[in-house]
């Protein structure tokens, strides 16, 4: 069995969509798991840009199969409009398929992911304001509809009637808005189907197959540990599992068949959003951060929020994905800092924590311990052998290592698919 699962282990926009890219090229599947197109996932191919928002990161090899999986919510029209780009790109696109139990998000969704965040005021989320939020809702509340109710329109106008309805009462007495036309809906999603049916299946038995055939596959997640519903840093999380037990659930194969679980780290920390943080820089060396980093949000451009590692937060997410590798990505963006600090633990009311408090207001207050190591000046983005590295880095992969306690195998040197020096 060969089930390899990438996950992010801090708040996403770690280059999960780089690092799935580089070893996707000998997978069988590439799946996603959960999310949609909320995730912004970067490749840079002989230096073009693509960003995925719900294709899996695997799409540009075009060998295996890539399956947007159980777990997923799916924006028809967001699908059809990457799809559409990336063929005009001239690239391929017919190994693409959807799993009939995925989720579909509605135009009513994302138009109650708007007026929440704007209700909530200054508690806001900081959402995508993709629907995200609202569709897992409706998931868990039964009521939502499917992927396979694209190939019963019929069953599907008696979905969409029931739950309009409850939706159209919400935005017009709730919250002061208009009603939403349900010919209007009715008529697109007639055309999403026809445009989508041919890729819609039931993955759940070819995956599991391909598994006990020994044929490797690729588990994609999107967004990260600390962004997830049970263990992130709740209530300012996405609405799924980002963890590596999304994956039992969200494509539905056991836990037995995961051979390796690969987290990628970031060398320093970013978080786009609300919510604590407690490493984030608001001075010069954020900002330095943040424009050498280009840490913007790749889907909504946001800039983000950044500051130095938490190994408080890189265990946590060794422990709680049971990773077998971390992969260290953009410690490029650290060369020419002098120091460089990384967060040992929290100091909360006069207490230590080394582990991640579930009280969002003792969060909010930790103050972080730091560690400081010295920094390196050269360039090393075009390195290709861990011997190479300033003495200066080396002493720092070596330390997070230690400080996460587990094994790093690969580290990113840069944002293209070939500037990676392999360790393992
Ligand atoms: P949502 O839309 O309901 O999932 O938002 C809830 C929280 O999850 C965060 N979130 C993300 N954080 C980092 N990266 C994400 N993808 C994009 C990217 C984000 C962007 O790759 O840059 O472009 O802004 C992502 N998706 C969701 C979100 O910020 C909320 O904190
Ligand atoms: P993801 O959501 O985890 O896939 O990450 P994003 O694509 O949202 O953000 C990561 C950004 O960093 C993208 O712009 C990548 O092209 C870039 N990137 C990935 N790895 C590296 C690296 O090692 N060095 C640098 N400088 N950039 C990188
Ligand atoms: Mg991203």
């Amino acid at each position: 069995m060969a089930g390899y699962v990438v996950v992010g282990t801090q708040w996403g926009d770690e280059g999960k969509g780089k690092i799935i890219d580089v070893l996707a090229h000998k997978a069988d599947y590439v799946v996603r798991f959960q999310g949609g197109n909320n995730a912004g996932h970067t490749v840079v191919v002989n230096g073009e840009k693509f960003i995925l928002h719900l294709l899996p990161s695997g799409m540009l090899h075009g060998n295996g199969k890539c399956i947007i999986g159980p777990g997923v919510v799916v924006d028809p029209k967001v699908l059809l409009k990457e799809l559409a780009t990336l063929e005009e790109k001239g690239a391929k696109t017919d190994h693409l398929f959807i799993s009939d139990r995925a989720h579909l998000i509605m135009p009513y969704h994302v138009k109650l992911d708007e007026l929440k965040e704007e209700a909530r005021g200054a508690n806001k989320i900081g959402t995508t304001k993709r629907g995200i939020g609202p569709c897992y809702s409706d998931k868990i509340a039964r009521c939502g509809i499917r992927a396979v109710d694209l190939l019963d329109m019929e069953a599907f106008a008696g979905k969409l009637k029931t739950n309009l309805e409850e939706k159209n009462a919400l935005f017009t007495k709730i919250y002061g808005s208009e009603a939403m036309d349900f010919d209007a809906i009715m008529e697109d999603f007639k055309g999403y189907s026809e445009k989508l049916k041919h890729r819609i299946m039931d993955s759940v038995p070819e995956i599991n197959k391909a598994l006990d055939e020994d044929k490797m596959v690729m588990f994609e997640g999107a967004q990260a540990m600390m962004l997830d519903i049970n263990y992130g840093t709740y209530p300012y999380v996405t609405s799924s599992s980002p963890t590596t037990g999304g994956v039992t659930t969200g494509v539905g194969v056991s836990p037995k068949k995961i051979d390796r679980a690969i987290g990628v780290m970031k060398a320093y920390t970013t978080r786009v959003g609300e919510g604590p943080f407690v490493t984030e820089l608001l001075d010069e060396t954020g900002e330095q951060l943040r424009k050498v980093g280009a840490e913007f949000g790749a889907t909504t451009g946001r800039p983000r929020r950044c500051g130095w590692l938490d190994a408080v937060v890189g265990k946590y997410a060794v422990d709680i994905n049971g990773l077998t590798d971390v992969v260290i990505t953009k410690i490029d963006v650290l060369s020419g800092l002098d120091t460089i600090k990384i967060c040992t633990g929290y100091e909360i009311d006069g207490e230590v924590y080394t582990t991640v408090p579930s009280s969002i207001e003792k969060l909010a207050k930790a103050k972080p311990v730091y560690e400081e190591l010295p920094g390196w000046k050269e360039d090393i983005t075009q390195m290709k052998e861990y011997e190479e590295l300033p003495e200066n880095c080396k002493k720092y992969i070596k330390r997070m290592e230690e400080l996460v306690g587990c094994p790093i195998t690969v580290v990113s040197v840069g944002p293209d698919r070939t500037q990676n020096i392999f360790l393992r």
